[in-house]
């Protein structure tokens, strides 16, 4: 755990979050400004801070997070409408927080993919 970072605090039952789903290597949350009707964020519980960090680091721990991406899709009725899933990566790609963490978001259309 880096006790500097907010995901860490969260896992850790430090900072309240709404969770949404949880298995031993993983943890799935509501975003506190969701840009969507369903708007998760689902992180591994150890922290890395991006998607290649962990990719490099813990291939399993990576495809955890799939596979938790893919429950929660399932658990919020997106499956049929679909979805958008989301690794926001370094200043470029618009990171903000360095653990990292793959957005859900669906319940609507959602256009092209810009910006
Ligand atoms: P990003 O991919 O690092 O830009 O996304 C960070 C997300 O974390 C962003 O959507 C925030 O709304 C969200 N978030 C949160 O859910 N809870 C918090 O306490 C903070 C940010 I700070």
């Amino acid at each position: 755990m880096d006790n500097d970072c907010l995901f860490c605090r969260i896992v850790a039952g430090e900072i309240p979050a709404t969770v949404v789903h949880e298995t031993d290597t993983t943890l799935a949350f509501r975003d506190i400004d969701p840009k969507a009707p369903v708007h998760v964020l689902v992180i591994p519980k150890a922290h890395h801070q991006d998607v290649t960090a962990v990719a490099n680091a813990d291939p399993k721990a990576a495809a955890d997070v799939l596979a938790a991406a893919a429950a929660v899709a399932e658990a919020e009725g997106l499956l049929a409408d679909g979805f958008r899933l989301i690794f926001n990566s370094g200043a470029n790609g618009g990171q903000e927080v360095f653990h990292v963490h793959a957005h859900v978001l669906g319940g609507r259309p959602l256009g092209p993919m810009v910006s």
